[in-house]
């Protein structure tokens, strides 16, 4: 008798991310879900010929004709399912915790039952605030202005990241880490025994970091080994991801949310 489709196996609809061009930015935690799920999907800006100006038309401007009768939305990344929409239109759907919720519900990347969906949830949140404050470190006064213009603001908010922050976020991975070794997690997953969206997105940050300010990471490495060696190392041979991480898909940092400026680092 045949088998019902595990969550993976099932067919899935065309997934679409609609993000900027060229950088990893918050569009890299919805692309490492879909690449550790091994489910395919398109980058719309990446993949398509004027597919920039659709992101810009669907995320930034909200223009009602542009989305098949869905609401606007405010900010890049945004997600656009095929035929999951009212009356079988497109569905469309923004804020990268809700499209990795989303996503992690259809593709068995939020764990395992009721529970596990949850703490999966609030992981990858605790991880996209984090997210948040390193930005803030290059941008802690006006998001429209230049770094060069806030420098100063920027080095007293970069220490403060560096020095309180950054061993207060390490410290509850490391304890999720400690909480979840005897559920299956082995030290290589945060929740359960088994890849979630709560490790590829606390596992982009870390990666982030490392670009961001490698002087304090070498230093915090030695801190917290389990999170920044073990963890991190295990994650980025995960199936799926390090192929992904090995490809050209794979956009290198830049002037994005992880920028590295030295004199922001550990002097
Ligand atoms: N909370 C939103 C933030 C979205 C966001 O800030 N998107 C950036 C790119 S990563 C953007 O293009 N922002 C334009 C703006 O805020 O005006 C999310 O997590 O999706």
């Amino acid at each position: 008798m045949a088998q019902p489709a595990s969550k993976k196996q099932r067919t899935h609809p065309t997934y679409e991310l609609l993000y900027h061009p060229g950088i990893p930015g918050r569009g890299e935690h919805v692309r490492l879900l879909l690449e550790g799920a091994g489910v395919p999907y398109v980058d719309t800006a990446r993949d398509q010929k004027d597919g920039y100006s659709t992101v810009q038309q669907i995320c930034m401007n909200g223009a009602a004709e542009s989305t098949d009768g869905n609401p606007p939305t405010f900010a890049p990344p945004g997600l656009r399912v095929s035929g999951a929409g009212k009356d079988g239109k497109s569905l469309v759907i923004s804020q990268t915790p809700n499209i990795l919720a989303y996503l992690g519900e259809k593709t068995g990347m939020d764990g395992e039952g009721e529970q596990e969906k949850y703490w999966v949830a609030q992981v990858a949140q605790t991880a996209l605030d984090l997210n948040n404050e390193v930005h803030d470190t290059h941008h802690p006064v006006a998001v429209m202005k230049y770094y060069e213009e806030q420098k100063e603001e920027s080095l007293k908010k970069a220490a403060d990241v560096r020095e309180n922050r950054l061993p207060k976020f390490f410290g509850f991975f490391t304890r999720m880490l400690e909480w979840n070794e005897g559920n299956g997690g082995k030290g290589k997953y945060l929740i359960g025994s088994k890849l979630t969206y709560a490790d590829t997105t606390v596992w982009q940050v870390l990666d982030g970091l490392y670009f961001a300010f490698p002087k304090e990471m070498e230093v915090r490495k030695k801190e917290f080994s389990a999170l920044l060696d073990d963890f991190y190392n295990s994650v980025k041979s995960e199936k799926g991801i390090k192929e992904y991480l090995a490809s050209d898909k794979r956009f290198e940092y830049s002037m994005g949310i992880f920028r590295n400026y030295p004199e922001l680092d550990r002097q």
